[in-house]
């Protein structure tokens, strides 16, 4: 399909090639924003079935139930990407699909699919990578009290310890979660993601058996004889104070405490941040021995996701009167120098294993018209982002890949179906994709690469 994108296809080419050859560069989904068929071959409720459920949760008032239909049209799907010349596809595996109750029997069904998945996409040569916690828990769990409850942390352990004795051998990399900060703090203390609750406390107890569960889980995969390599994907970005004033300043700090140096210092450091710790006085975590030994394992990879920076504004200056900047349909600033300061930072201060960018995009107000989405917004966003992603590659940051989120327009959360942040446009109605302008560039920008 050849249509009229704007001219950025010489720059695609001249941006690819400052890139080593070997860099992989992919799609990104997840399980529940995309599969649909929650009730279908014995799959179990997850907290985010649940939580849709619940009158004004979702700002649309749908839910996951049907989402894309990738569950019936994945094959499709893999011919989609395969026509993009993406070789890399990063998606996550729903455990109440191939664990019903979250612990006990596991589902036959439920694991031939993701079987089918990785085998078609290793057909197409699509290398394969996985994610085993993209925020859909087992209902079931949740009625015991889910993250908050430690035995959690050995039902994670053993639903990876099976994951991989069944698919570890196909896969070119095993995250095990997926943004742990958000699965904390909005789902267990702003309450406006499964699921639901509003205490802080609670939240930072859940962060800490997260983050065990993370280490605990790569010791058990790695038991079982898996050699896939194994990190864990973190959503971060660069806090700047809103002014220059003293209290602006510390809460950047702060929030950089609580937002990134709470997930890197515990993985790569073994230890929490102290003046974080302090901060959080009652509502720091308990630690049992041996938990900050088993969160910080060797790490193949660490996973980034990167989207804007943050602000961080205190008394006068949150209304302050900024200069209005370029923002996305989320609200987000479209800020691309944030992910090379980011990259710099962390090589900066942490002996890190080699960076993936496990999500990069962006939402905007599609429209099809006359069958093509034109979406210049989304195309510049991309460029410049991969444009500083190679600013960080070159003041030495060893960065590996890179994954644009989404392959397609997909349920968002509680913003339900209003947010599209795919490359590929999805009509809800007829299921019909529609390949993005934004598609066509990064196909063009790949066969520079
Ligand atoms: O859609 C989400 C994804 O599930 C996790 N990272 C951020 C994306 C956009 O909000």
């Amino acid at each position: 399909m050849e249509l009229n994108v704007p001219d950025t296809h010489g720059d695609a080419r001249g941006l690819a090639k400052r890139f080593p050859a070997d860099f992989v560069w992919g799609v990104a989904t997840s399980a529940y924003q995309i599969e649909g068929a929650t009730r279908e071959d014995g799959r179990g409720d997850s907290i985010w079935d649940e939580f849709c459920r619940r009158p004004g949760a979702i700002r649309d008032a749908s839910s996951g139930d049907v989402a894309c239909d990738h569950y019936h049209l994945y094959e499709s799907d893999l011919d989609l990407i395969a026509s993009l010349g993406v070789r890399a596809y990063r998606f996550s595996i729903s455990w109440p699909r191939v664990q019903p109750l979250g612990e006990g029997a596991f589902s036959e069904s439920g694991f031939e699919f993701y079987s089918r998945l990785v085998d078609g996409l290793l057909r197409r040569g699509i290398a394969p990578h996985a994610t085993l916690y993209h925020w859909d828990l087992p209902q079931a769990l949740q009625s015991q009290g889910g993250w908050m409850n430690r035995a959690t942390i050995d039902r994670f352990t053993a639903y990876a310890t099976e994951v991989v004795r069944r698919l570890g051998g196909r896969l070119a990399s095993i995250a095990t979660h997926n943004e742990p900060w958000v699965v904390a703090i909005l789902g267990h203390e702003a309450g406006i993601f499964a699921p639901g609750g509003k205490d802080r406390r609670i939240a930072m107890q859940v962060s800490h058996h997260l983050l065990v569960s993370h280490g605990r889980a790569v010791q058990a995969m790695r038991a079982a004889g898996c050699r896939a390599p194994m990190g864990i994907v973190l959503n971060q970005s660069p806090i700047h104070p809103a002014t220059d004033s003293e209290t602006d300043h510390a809460k950047a700090r702060l929030d950089d405490g609580l937002i990134i140096r709470w997930y890197m210092d515990p993985l790569l450091t073994g230890s929490y941040p102290a003046d974080v710790i302090e901060h959080l006085g009652a509502d720091a975590p308990q630690i049992q021995d041996g938990d900050m030994d088993a969160v910080r394992q060797p790490l193949d990879f660490l996973g980034i996701n990167y989207y804007t920076r943050s602000v961080a504004a205190t008394g006068e200056s949150k209304d302050g009167c900024e200069p209005r900047r370029e923002v996305t349909d989320m609200g987000w600033e479209v800020f691309p120098a944030g992910l090379s300061e980011l990259l710099r930072r962390l090589h900066a201060d942490y002996d890190l294993p080699p960076v993936y960018i496990m999500e990069n995009g962006a939402a905007y107000k599609d429209a099809l018209i006359d069958g093509r989405v034109a979406d210049p917004d989304r195309i510049r966003y991309l460029s410049s982002h991969i444009a500083a992603l190679a600013d960080a590659l070159d003041t030495g940051v060893d960065v590996r890949g890179y994954f644009v989120w989404s392959l397609l327009d997909n349920f968002e959360w509680a913003d339900g179906y209003s947010k599209r942040f795919g490359i590929v446009h999805v009509d809800y109605a007829t299921q019909r994709r529609t390949v993005k302008d934004s598609a066509l560039w990064y196909r063009d920008f790949l066969i520079g690469s």
